[in-house]
């Protein structure tokens, strides 16, 4: 099927161009607001036609053209790279993980605001980001009456496509076509005062429409595309997360002996990455049966679980597979369709949801404290790696938030344990249990002194333990405040010493 014959209505038809065309109509300082989220679903042609032109541009020596690029997470290289790479982005939110924008941001040559996935629409519909000119979504097809059928992610495109002055889509042929009817897009959204309780009380329950309604006449461009999402392989779990998936799978069977969670546990969110995956490996070749997940991305190891019965659904905002799991879904589709929902990310991470469903959310961490502050996002209190994208949404407001990682980082000159975090994404009030490949500390219903011990007792790599328990003793004989013991002039020298030497 070609993407001609996915656009059915008519009306929309008539606006079909090039996406050098589409390029054109997007104004230097325009607040855009894009599809896509973890590498699915992204415009895929306008953002490399529109970094071509702002080539040309600079070459030309003209006023430097820069938009604002709003989306639902991180993207691709035809979005986020090709854009940062003519410094084409005034500013970006609400996540990424570009490695040219991630240079930018850290550079300083773009501004970043790094928000809560769930948040984003509200920020939006408040007015607090300001006015949107132009949507930018990807679509698997047009239907006859102009709403739209979503392709691999959901993400913010209902609150962009109701906030925009104007839209451009791209219809995508590669989107698999019997995606439609998988996503559940609410309408019943609302800002205070007049908000409404969600009534979803299990991941499998549909709310929503399968289509994205889309006023025809603020359409005024519609860009054919032929081209896959990002897909990038999955490396196979290594000893580390395969150790660290082994303490999770420990920990929830001991949860479970002692009455403090179902034997299927409650809905599972997990991050992206490689220990993510090699929990889910594990829960798969565990005992485990009908289990749920109420995450925002699908990726490989949530396919196998889904058709080995593990797991009975899966609601998401978006897919992330590898170029094996996207041929694995599309062979394998009717066996999926009933069995995943998508919905846009202010549902699918949603606090009141996580909160009430009880959500498991397990997620990476780039740091820990000796008391439990986690730091998801910047490298040594001023770089900004990723972003803290949807891990606030479920940790905070979940049944149980668990962040991993391995003990140390940059082979062993860095202790992922600290006496104090750089940066707090998560505080000691939302950190439920921490795991490395050393161990796992529970830290429910511990004080900050309970904490420390457990943490470098059972998380911090041996070879940074004696460090850690040497500045906490002293910490503890100081004489200042006891409930949660620091030496401030030292509390982080370790980063500092990594800073000046290149060893914590
Ligand atoms: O850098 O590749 O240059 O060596 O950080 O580390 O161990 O490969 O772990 O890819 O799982 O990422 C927290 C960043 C972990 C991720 C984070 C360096 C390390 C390496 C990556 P190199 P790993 P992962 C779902 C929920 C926030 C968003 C989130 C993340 C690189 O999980 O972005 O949870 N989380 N979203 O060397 C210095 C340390 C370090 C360190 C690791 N202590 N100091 N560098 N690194 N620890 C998805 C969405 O919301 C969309």
């Amino acid at each position: 099927m070609s993407a001609s014959s996915r656009i059915l209505c008519p009306t929309l038809k008539q606006r079909l161009m090039s996406a050098e065309q589409a390029a054109e109509l997007i104004p230097a300082g325009a607040n855009v607001g894009m599809s896509g989220f973890t590498g699915a679903g992204y415009p895929k042609a306008v953002p490399g036609a529109l970094a071509d032109r702002i080539r040309k541009l600079n070459a030309e020596g003209t006023p430097p053209f820069r938009i604002n690029v709003w989306t639902g997470a991180s993207t691709a290289p035809e979005l986020d790279g090709v854009l940062a790479e003519v410094d084409g982005i005034e500013m970006r939110l609400p996540f990424q993980s570009d490695p040219i924008c991630r240079e930018r941001i850290n550079n300083g040559t773009m501004d970043y605001v790094d928000l809560h996935l769930s948040e984003v629409s509200q920020y939006a519909w408040s007015g607090f980001l300001g006015k949107m000119d132009i949507a930018l979504i990807e679509v698997a097809g047009i239907r006859e009456d102009g709403s739209l059928i979503p392709s691999s992610s959901i993400g913010n495109n209902k609150t962009w496509i109701e906030q925009a002055d104007k839209i451009i889509l791209e219809v995508n042929d590669k989107q698999n076509i019997k995606l439609e009817g998988m996503h559940d897009i609410y309408y019943g959204t609302a800002l205070p005062p007049n908000r409404k309780p969600i009534m979803l009380t299990d991941p499998a329950d549909r709310i929503g429409e399968f289509y994205l309604e889309c006023p025809a006449d603020k359409v005024i461009a519609v860009v054919e595309t032929s081209a896959a999402d990002r897909n990038s392989p999955f490396k196979a779990p290594d000893a580390i997360s395969q150790k660290i998936a082994e303490h999770i799978l420990a920990f929830f069977e001991q949860e479970i002996e002692l009455g403090r969670l179902p034997k299927e546990l409650l809905p599972i969110q997990s991050g992206v990455g490689n220990i993510p995956n090699a929990v889910l490996e594990g829960l798969d070749a565990g005992p485990f049966n009908g289990l749920t997940a109420f995450t925002e991305v699908i990726q490989d190891g949530m396919l196998k679980m889904l058709k080995s019965g593990t797991l009975s659904v899966a609601s998401a905002t978006a897919f992330s597979l590898s170029p094996d799991g996207i041929k694995e879904f599309d062979d394998n589709i009717d066996l999926y369709r009933d069995k995943i929902i998508l919905r846009q990310q202010d549902i699918s991470n949603n606090p009141e949801l996580a909160r009430r469903l009880g959500i498991i959310a397990m997620n990476g961490m780039i740091e820990a404290d000796i008391y439990g502050n986690v730091n998801s996002t910047h490298i040594m209190g001023t770089r900004m790696m990723n972003g803290i994208g949807g891990s606030g949404d479920f940790a905070r407001n979940g049944y149980l938030s668990i962040f991993v990682s391995p003990s140390t980082a940059k082979d062993g000159a860095i202790s992922s344990i600290v006496p104090m975090a750089s940066h707090v994404d998560h505080t000691e009030h939302d950190v439920k249990v921490i795991v490395t490949e050393h161990g796992l500390a529970d830290l429910r219903g511990l004080s900050p002194r309970q904490r420390a011990r457990e943490i470098i007792n059972n998380c911090a790599d041996p070879a940074y333990r004696p460090a850690l328990q040497d500045y906490y003793e002293r910490a503890l004989h100081s004489g200042r405040g006891m409930h949660t013991p620091h030496l401030l002039g030292e509390a982080l020298s370790w980063h500092q010493r990594f800073e000046d030497e290149g060893h914590m």
